[in-house]
């Protein structure tokens, strides 16, 4: 990994927002993510390797911490405002690939589930290929998904969860929409969903990154 890469890993490791953050006190002083992803991106780094190689790296390191909890949810918070951050300088990056709009996908990460990084990745990557994205934001019911659907006729729609336990909501969610909305075409991601739970679930597609989410997408309009 480049240096730079490394260092931005690292302030998203140890939630290091910008220069005049004080935490964490042993990078005082130090550039942070905001600054460092720009500099990167001035000196001609892809957007893509500053995302791969550097932030869901550090994000990854923080996750094994918190699982064992050697961080606990305040740093997690730090490390995540610190992507949020280097993230708004990325956006224009991932979003001057579109050309004309493919579509409309509504996303939401299900009740119960406030992760909303992930979910504002794939909202990115998808606005970056060409559709429209109608953002319904953490902790969505399935009244919110439908309401959105009826307004937006034709539109896909995408579900996110990050906890095992708001699976199950996801599973809900699923089921109220195809009642209402038999001919829905419903996504669904996050880190602890699998093919097998798409499957049982009996949603539409299922796709472990948002690469996977835009090719099936873009299948379903070719
Ligand atoms: Co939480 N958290 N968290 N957390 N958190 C996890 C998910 C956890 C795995 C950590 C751990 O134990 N190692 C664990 C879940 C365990 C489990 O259920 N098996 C956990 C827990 C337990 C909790 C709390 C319960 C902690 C507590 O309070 N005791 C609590 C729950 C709050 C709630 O939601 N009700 C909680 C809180 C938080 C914070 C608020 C502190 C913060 C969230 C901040 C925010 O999102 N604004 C947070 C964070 C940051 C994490 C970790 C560290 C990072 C998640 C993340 O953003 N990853 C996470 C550990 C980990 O995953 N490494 C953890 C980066 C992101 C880019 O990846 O979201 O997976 P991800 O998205 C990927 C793919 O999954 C995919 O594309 C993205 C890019 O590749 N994808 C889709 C996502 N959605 C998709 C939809 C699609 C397709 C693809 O189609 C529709």
């Amino acid at each position: 990994m480049s240096e730079i890469l490394k260092q931005i890993s690292d302030c998203i490791e140890f939630g290091k927002i910008n220069k005049a953050a004080p935490f964490p006190p042993q990078m005082k002083g130090q550039d942070g993510a905001d600054e460092l992803t720009r500099q990167a991106l001035d000196e001609g780094v892809p957007a893509q390797d500053i995302l791969s190689k550097a932030l869901m790296i550090g994000m990854e390191k923080v996750g094994i911490k918190f699982r064992e909890n050697k961080v606990f949810v305040p740093q997690v918070l730090m490390s995540a405002k610190a992507m949020s951050t280097a993230m708004v300088h990325l956006k224009p990056f991932f979003l001057s690939g579109a050309v004309k709009q493919k579509g409309t996908f509504i996303i939401g990460t299900v009740e119960g589930d406030l992760h909303d990084i992930g979910k504002n990745l794939v909202t990115m990557m998808l606005e970056g290929n060409g559709w429209e994205v109608i953002d319904l934001g953490t902790d969505v019911k399935a009244e919110t998904f439908v309401a959105a659907m009826r307004e937006h006729e034709n539109a896909f729609v995408g579900l996110s969860a990050l906890l095992t336990t708001t699976m199950a909501s996801m599973e809900k969610i699923t089921k109220v929409i195809r009642a209402e909305i038999p001919n829905a075409k419903i996504a669904v991601g996050g880190a602890p969903v699998t093919q097998e739970f798409c499957d049982k679930i009996g949603a539409d597609a299922y796709s472990p990154d948002p690469q996977g989410l835009v090719e099936y997408l873009n299948s379903q309009v070719a």
